[in-house]
């Protein structure tokens, strides 16, 4: 059968960078893109407008396209879910079950969906956190990832569902803007740094959280989907990690390409939930299971961002 994907929610943070990377190795025709909102950037490939948690428009594209493979990447992230709890909810979960219910069906046959490190809480052990581990979210976008994780593992045991998943840790990249995470900072920085030689982060210096580059995720999101089925053996979510570092650090880093860099810090309510998560992974899990390695450190990607960026930024 012909690889066709359908990613949903593709005009997001990943979702732009994951459909660059899946037309780069399936062509431009097998990945098809949809969101309620226009790509951020302009794509090869089609595209198509639809609601993540309408049913038959999503139906109606799988059978139009001959969609064998699902990414669905529509979510409200932990800091704005946590200002429409009762949405948030509704988005994250509705749009699981539609897919989940869409591959029960035989109607596509593999499914990704990410989770996230907000499915740990302030009872989880901070450093190196095991995959398998106390797991008491605080925050509506964990609580929603944590129960979606139990959704996969479930349908996978009971039905046979081919469902994959990455638990991502904050993601940084120079080709789409994130929109309404807690890591979002680290993203930001390099933005105000390259425009105003200063920034003011939201979380306090010394917050540190686990993080990764985006072609890092890219790359994981893609070998985990590709990885023969029976080396998946986590059906909950794998645990992944790049490297951690905390405002200050990054701070430092950003000052190496940018003289004269000023970093002010005003902790608002995201602190609390940056507060409640791991401040680094254990990801033997995916190293051992499918072969996972990160490329980037904290000084290869701030070096790689600020390249990128500025030729972005003042090329415009
Ligand atoms: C967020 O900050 O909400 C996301 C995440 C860690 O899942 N980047």
């Amino acid at each position: 059968m012909t690889k066709k994907v359908l990613v949903i929610g593709s005009s997001g943070q990943i979702g732009t960078e994951l459909v660059e990377g899946l037309r780069a190795r399936f062509g431009a025709d097998h990945v098809v893109a949809s969101d309620i909102k226009e790509p951020q950037v302009k794509q090869d490939g089609p595209f198509v407008m639809v609601d993540a948690m309408d049913r038959r428009g999503i139906e109606r594209i799988i059978e139009k396209h001959g969609i064998t493979d699902v990414y669905l990447l529509a979510a409200l992230l932990s800091a704005t879910a946590e200002k429409d709890p009762a949405f948030a909810w509704k988005l994250n979960m509705e749009s699981l079950f539609i897919v989940l219910e869409l591959a029960r069906e035989g109607k596509v046959q593999k499914v990704y969906w990410p989770s996230s490190i907000a499915v740990f809480g302030p009872t989880t052990p901070k450093d190196a956190t095991p995959q398998h581990t106390i797991a008491e979210p605080s925050t509506v976008y964990g609580i929603s990832k944590q129960a979606g994780e139990q959704w996969c593992a479930y349908y996978h045991k009971r039905y046979g569902v081919d469902v994959r998943s990455i638990r991502y840790p904050g993601l940084i990249g120079w080709k789409s803007a994130p929109g309404g995470g807690t890591t979002d900072y680290a993203v930001h920085i390099f933005h105000e740094a390259i425009r105003h030689q200063a920034y003011t982060s939201f979380l306090s210096a010394g917050t540190t959280l686990p993080m990764m580059y985006m072609p890092d995720a890219i790359r994981a999101t893609i070998e985990l989907m590709e990885a023969p089925a029976d080396r998946v053996k986590e059906r909950t979510s794998y645990n992944l990690a790049g490297f951690s570092f905390s405002p200050q650090e990054i701070a430092a880093e950003v000052g190496r390409h940018i003289p004269g860099f000023r970093m002010d810090y005003a902790p608002d309510q995201r602190q609390a939930i940056a507060d409640s998560w791991p401040r680094s992974i254990d990801d033997r899990a995916a190293r051992a299971d499918w072969g996972w390695k990160p490329e980037y450190d904290l000084r290869s990607m701030v070096d790689d961002m600020m390249v990128n960026l500025k030729r972005e930024l003042v090329v415009g």
